[in-house]
């Protein structure tokens, strides 16, 4: 069974909940700050585990403690709920 693709309204109600979260550039994004590299890196790796064992990654950058995360479905061409479930996953980590 493919993944589909949010419509614009779902993932909208989605992100009530994920009150983190916002939408950019058509990605599911969320600014992870922690208060040191160690730190940040110990996430990604908890979080490298997680997206593997879901089969599902993140698109994301680090400098220093600071971790951007985007997500996406490019099976879908947009935002799926395997982006929220991942998105929820990842909040559990910190
Ligand atoms: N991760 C993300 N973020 N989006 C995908 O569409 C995706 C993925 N697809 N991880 C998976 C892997 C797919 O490419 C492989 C072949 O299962």
């Amino acid at each position: 069974m493919p993944i589909e693709k949010l419509s614009a309204q779902q993932v909208e109600q989605e992100l009530r909940v994920l009150k983190d979260w916002r939408l950019q550039d058509g990605k599911l994004y969320r600014c992870f700050k922690f208060a040191s590299f160690v730190e940040a890196f110990g996430f990604m790796t908890r979080a490298a585990l997680l997206a593997e064992k879901m089969d599902h990654h993140p698109e994301w950058s680090n400098v220093y403690s600071r971790v951007d995360v985007y997500l996406t479905t490019h099976d879908a061409g947009g935002i799926s709920e395997r982006d929220f479930w991942l998105a929820s996953a990842l909040d559990g980590l910190v």
